[in-house]
């Protein structure tokens, strides 16, 4: 980890209001984001566009912090400092493993759930020590949670997961590879998410609007009206028809372009996390998710008693525990086939020796009687005595 300046228009820190950046610049600050979605939708891509967007004095930004883009299988953490004007920023990336990779989908989002509750116990547990200097806060400010951009509204997954995560953490919906829907399909699709949220009760991140200077009351309006924000993401610096290099995706129809605000809401959303309200995703962390969490388990837990391991199921070891159970219930259905047919041929076998046994009981008691007349003639011409 390296400490990175910023160019002039900064991460924005030092235009906080006066006191609470006071609080907040004397110690620095940590600020954990968090990416998660179904599979292939451009996550690990976007923590890489936001580091090559935002970092822009690194000489080499893609090779500082690209991430080798192929499926994320696990949990991965990428940490960096930002520092502007004597204010640091620790910035600490999560991405997560796609959904969409298991037979049964329904609890792939266990991992990431069961991760942000373990940081806020690991806080907990850490305030509840004698000493209180040094501790380590993992506790996620921001979760930006992907959308397929199918053009209809959430799926069933999106919603039940959505739900899970609204109510433990600053959830900010984000609708993937924009440059894949024309302009009024995604206004369109904006409009249903929306009502989905609002039909399901999703609990989503609202900045607050009102200000008392009238330019940032209008730039939050604007930033509220965006979500769910619309991004494209790219490292790839691509050239546009004025011969501009920018950083976008190239189609045959021209550039997608990151960074433009007629594209995306990229930008917005950058804003919004590094610059414009990083403070207020810090406080209503610290005094709602986190205060949540804190008195949920101070209501079932004595001061210091560790947490209950209800231990979530790892989705991969459900299937393979199901394959399991599938294969063993195949085997026990053969043996038990097999044991049928030999038993039957035993059946079969016994009658079949009854049979034998009546032919030679019904032979015997024939030359029986035979010998009996033989007998009955020969006492009455007197030659056999019996
Ligand atoms: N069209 C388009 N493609 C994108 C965009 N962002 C990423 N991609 C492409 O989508 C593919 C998957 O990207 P990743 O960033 O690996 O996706 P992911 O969500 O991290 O996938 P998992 O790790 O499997 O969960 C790559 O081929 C990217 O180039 C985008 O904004 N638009
Ligand atoms: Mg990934």
């Amino acid at each position: 980890m390296s400490i990175i300046g910023l160019p002039s228009t900064g991460i924005g820190i030092a235009h906080l209001p006066n006191q609470k950046h006071r609080i907040v610049s004397k110690k620095g600050t940590q600020f954990t984001l968090m990416v998660c979605g179904e599979s292939g939708l451009g996550k690990s891509t976007f923590i890489n566009t936001l580091f090559a967007t935002t970092i822009k004095n690194y000489k080499i930004p893609e090779k500082r912090h690209a991430k080798q883009l192929d499926k994320t299988v696990d949990i991965e953490i990428t940490k960096a400092e930002l520092e502007e004007k004597m204010f640091r920023v620790n910035l600490t990336v999560i991405d997560t493993p796609g959904f969409g990779d298991y037979v049964n989908n329904r609890d792939s989002w266990a991992p990431i759930v069961e991760f942000i509750d373990d940081q806020h116990e690991s806080f907990m547990v850490q305030e509840q020590q004698p000493k209180r200097e040094g501790k380590i806060d993992m506790r996620v400010h921001a979760c930006l949670y992907f959308i397929q951009p199918n053009g209809h509204s959430l799926k069933p997954l999106d919603i039940e997961i959505m739900k899970r995560l609204g109510s433990r953490v600053n959830l900010i919906p984000v609708i993937a590879k924009a440059d894949t829907l024309i302009p009024q399909d995604l206004i369109l699709f904006k409009n249903n998410i929306r009502q989905a949220i609002e039909d399901y009760h999703i609990r989503v991140y609202c900045c607050p609007i009102e200000s008392e200077d009238e330019h940032i009351t209008k730039r939050n309006q604007d930033i509220a009206f965006a979500s769910p924000f619309s991004i494209i993401g790219s490292t790839d610096l691509v050239q546009r028809s004025d011969g501009q290099q920018v950083r976008g995706r190239e189609y045959s129809w021209g550039v997608a372009e990151v960074e433009n605000e007629a594209h995306c809401d990229f930008k917005k959303l950058r804003n919004l996390l590094i610059r414009t309200h990083m403070l207020d995703l810090l406080t209503t962390t610290e005094e709602v998710h986190y205060e949540n969490y804190r008195q949920q388990q101070m209501a079932t837990r004595q001061f210091g008693e560790p947490k209950a391991t209800k231990k979530q199921e790892n989705p991969k070891f459900r299937e393979k525990e199901e394959e399991l159970r599938k294969s063993f219930t195949t085997k026990v259905k053969s043996e038990e086939t097999r044991f049928r047919e030999w038993e039957q041929k035993l059946i079969n076998e016994r009658d079949r020796l009854n049979k034998d046994l009546e032919i030679h009981h019904s032979q015997i008691k024939q030359l029986e009687l035979e010998l009996d007349v033989l007998y009955q003639q020969a006492s009455r011409s007197g030659t056999i005595r019996r």
